[in-house]
């Protein structure tokens, strides 16, 4: 949190959304410490290699390995951190799912230029999807003869809610083209790409309502595709969840 400020980093609202800013501010301490080693390599060849000092070219050049051993010895330990470190860690905490029945799980589809989102409703069952009923008025392809999908709740365009301190599970795809959902303040980044449906998970620890940005130009109106995403408390979610549940539009497909 102190480190999110100390960078001017936008508000943070996500328990995970910490050691990002962690990991984005070591990359810059890391860069800052390969510059000063660089640029002082630099002066010192500079220095070393001065004209008064060497007024002929050495046309021969290095003959010891030592900088192969050295590139050699790097390859090696890159290795070691990407494999032995930056898989299983990426392994452990991207993949690490929380439990279905303890998130709230949604579907987000992307399309030009709108966010479309589907809750599952009382049951807790997605209604099945299927590309042949994708059209116009049925963004999801959901089979209208499926009962599981009567009571999927589809808010309004571009309007997607979820409880605070509660995980969400949010299954990412897209109708047409690649979209990106984006939302900053939850530290949350995925590509929404036709026919995959890729799950994220979050937390949201701050109540708000916040702005879903497509991070992946997709067309004209790109610039103009946003949407909101609001973090309720519980009892405001349950009423917002029930008033989009009796306007929903999933009943109109049977
Ligand atoms: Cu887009």
């Amino acid at each position: 949190m102190e480190l999110t400020k100390l960078l001017g980093m936008p508000l943070l609202a996500a328990e995970h959304g910490k050691d990002m800013d962690g990991l984005i501010f070591y990359v810059h301490v890391l860069m800052a410490l390969l510059f000063a080693g660089w640029m002082a390599y630099f002066i010192y060849v500079l220095f070393r290699f001065r004209k008064s000092r060497n007024p002929q070219a050495d046309h021969a050049g290095v003959k010891s390995h030592a900088s192969s051993y050295i590139e050699g010895a790097v390859v090696i330990f890159e290795a070691v951190l990407l494999l032995g470190f930056a898989v299983p860690l990426w392994a452990k905490v991207a993949d690490k799912f929380p439990a279905e029945k303890d998130s709230t799980v949604i579907r987000v589809t992307a399309q030009q230029f709108a966010w479309n989102s589907r809750y599952p409703g009382k049951d807790g069952v997605f209604g099945k999807q299927n590309p042949k009923f994708v059209n116009a008025s049925n963004a999801f392809g959901v089979d209208p003869n499926d009962p599981a999908a009567k009571d999927d709740v589809v808010p309004p365009l571009n309007e997607m809610a979820v409880p605070v301190n509660k995980p969400v599970i949010a299954h990412i795809t897209s109708m047409d083209v690649i979209h990106s959902f984006k939302i900053y303040p939850l530290r949350v980044n995925q590509d929404a790409t036709p026919g995959l449906r890729v799950p994220i998970h979050f937390t949201p620890t701050k109540e708000g309502k916040y702005q879903i940005v497509c991070a992946q130009l997709c067309g004209n109106s790109h610039y103009f595709m946003k949407g909101y995403f609001t973090v309720y408390g519980q009892k405001e979610y349950d009423e917002w969840l029930d008033k989009k549940s009796k306007s929903s539009s999933a009943g109109s497909l049977e």
